[in-house]
């Protein structure tokens, strides 16, 4: 065991293997006695993580008897993002935590292999998206496709998450105050009782926090060198994806697809529903999807809806996939990079001496309360099924501290905001045009480019992040549509593409959502932050002074 808390204890010779790994420029060193700085966890972290064999001891953290013997309020089994934020959140609220994670850090698959590389890919594939779009014209150079490399960028993410891992360790531990067991699996014994390297730990209650992962489809050749999923892709890949074939349509699909498109690595998506339409997506509007479709295939990404695929082909190495396709015809591409994006599920094995009752569809049943079926123990985030995302993670892990300790909290999470990256940013939040119009019989739309303008000469929206292309190629410069009831003036929906207004939905989904909701009005009074990225608030006052609104 090695341990991290307590300085006196064994903290000399933990320094000087941290000192031995580093050589200058690792961040801040502290000094003998003091915890661990940021710089000395990523160096610690980053070496077990490339030497998983010679590092098999747990991290450990955990108050001894004379700091605090009271019992377990929680152990909190994954610290990821909702074991993390509801173990902080208990702690705060005066109870004691353990959270145990097999990763040597805190913060679970999202500074590992997720949203973090996900948030570093999609920055790149808009970045080779102008960089492409604007090859010699001002200070462009031409764009060789060759230059870009997906291994590079994968290899540049890998280099440099140590960083935010260790930030979660030392945020956890020095600022939040959180127990914790790293770098070793737990095994559950039963409701109350957690065994982790070979010690056995008791609780009140437990908390599930262990995420999902992909599930591959069962085709023939899908164990082949060279398939990825999003996450095999930051562990694994080692050399150049020259063709790209993507099997699967979700939200991933289209992401990944998007940045290998991006770095000039022909994509093909073999999607059985159309993308944009799988169920785990809700409040989608027809136009938004309409210009995000013909964007991707702009852009040269090749999509196959109705597909399905049969085989992956290759010995030893992929070489191809066959498919067959909406009409029925077997058809086969030649390619050397096939990327998984079909969906995620839990793996439950862990939990089997529970007993937890579990969903047709492979999730484990909870109620708004996060409490499972077995009296103590709880569930949350991707345990619980979609939407996977991370403001569910978090606020599943917190709901579950604030029952455990003593509040009444429940948490709805089948209404909230949503976005997703191609080359552009695309969020929305609130109803559709479509779902509107069925619940409303006088719904009116704020649009641009509206429906009877020609895109190609529009050069509207444009903001930051766009102009470029508005000058160049206004249909690149986005699009959006505010959806209103022209009765009761209420905002019903808002759907954005382009770039920098994520943020603002966070906002206006809170704003929409409340009982009294918020009218175009109450937008127009606003005040912008001109050129503010969703134009909403100066387009709803060019409307707000008509009593019958109208579509603008
Ligand atoms: C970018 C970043 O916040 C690091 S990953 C977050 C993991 S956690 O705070 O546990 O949700």
């Amino acid at each position: 065991m090695i341990n991290v808390r307590n300085p006196a204890d064994g903290f000399r010779s933990l320094r000087a293997r941290i000192d031995a790994l580093g050589g200058p420029g690792h961040g801040d060193r502290g000094e003998d006695g003091a915890p661990l700085t940021v710089g000395e966890w990523a160096l610690l972290i980053d070496d077990i993580v490339a030497h998983p064999e010679a590092n098999t001891e747990p991290l450990w953290n955990v108050a001894a008897p004379e700091e605090d013997d009271r019992e377990y309020d929680a152990i909190f089994v994954g610290g990821g993002a909702a074991g993390r934020f509801g173990s902080a959140f208990l702690k705060a609220r005066g109870g004691r935590q353990l959270t145990i994670d097999a990763w040597p850090f805190l913060g679970g698959s999202c500074p590992h292999q997720a949203c973090v590389p996900h948030h570093l890919f999609s920055e790149c594939a808009r970045e080779l998206d102008l960089a492409r779009h604007m090859q010699g014209r001002l200070w462009y150079p031409p764009f060789d496709d060759k230059r870009a490399s997906i291994l590079e960028i994968v290899e540049l993410f890998r280099a440099g998450r140590g960083y935010p891992h260790a930030i979660m360790n030392w945020q956890s531990k020095e600022q939040l105050d959180m127990e914790f067991i790293l770098n070793a699996r737990a095994t559950i014994i039963d409701a109350h009782t957690v065994e982790v390297a070979g010690q056995r730990f008791t609780a009140r209650n437990l908390v599930l926090c262990t995420g999902a992962r992909t599930i591959f489809p069962e085709i023939p050749g899908i164990g082949l060198r060279g398939v990825f999923d999003f996450a095999s892709l930051i562990e694994d890949l080692d050399y150049e994806p020259n063709r790209c074939v993507i099997i699967g349509g979700s939200k991933v699909a289209l992401e990944y697809g998007s940045f290998f498109q991006a770095t000039g690595c022909q994509v093909t998506i073999l999607t059985r529903s159309p993308l944009m339409r799988t169920a785990s997506l809700h409040h989608i509007d027809d136009g938004m999807r309409d210009y995000v479709i013909a964007m991707m295939r702009d852009r040269g990404i090749e999509i196959v809806e109705g597909a399905e695929p049969i085989e992956v082909l290759g010995n030893g190495k992929v070489s191809g996939v066959t498919y067959r396709d909406a009409d029925g015809q077997v058809r086969q591409i030649d390619t050397d990079f096939v990327f998984v994006g079909t969906g995620e599920r839990p793996n439950l094995d862990l939990y089997a001496p529970l007993g937890l009752d579990i969903d047709e569809r492979g999730f484990v049943v909870a109620d708004s309360h996060m409490r499972t079926s077995v009296p103590g123990v709880y569930a949350t985030g991707d345990l619980l099924g979609p939407p996977m995302e991370m403001f569910k993670a978090r606020k599943t892990g917190v709901g579950a501290a604030r029952n455990i300790m003593g509040e009444d909290y429940e948490f709805d999470f089948t209404q909230y905001p949503d976005f997703l990256h191609t080359t552009y940013e695309v969020t929305w939040c609130g109803l559709s045009e479509a779902e509107a119009r069925e619940r409303h019989p006088n719904v009116i739309k704020i649009q641009m480019p509206p429906d009877d303008a020609d895109p190609e000469t529009f050069a509207l929206p444009a903001a930051e992040g766009s102009m470029i292309y508005a000058f160049t190629r206004p249909i690149l410069s986005g699009w959006l549509k505010l959806v209103i009831d022209a009765d009761s003036r209420k905002i019903l929906g808002a759907h954005h593409v382009g770039f920098g207004a994520k943020d603002a939905f966070q906002y206006i989904d809170y704003l929409i959502r409340r009982p009294e909701g918020f009218t175009i009005d109450q937008m127009a009074e606003l005040n912008e932050l001109f050129l503010n990225p969703e134009h909403f608030i100066q387009l709803s006052r060019l409307r707000a002074g008509q009593a019958s609104l109208v579509n603008l």
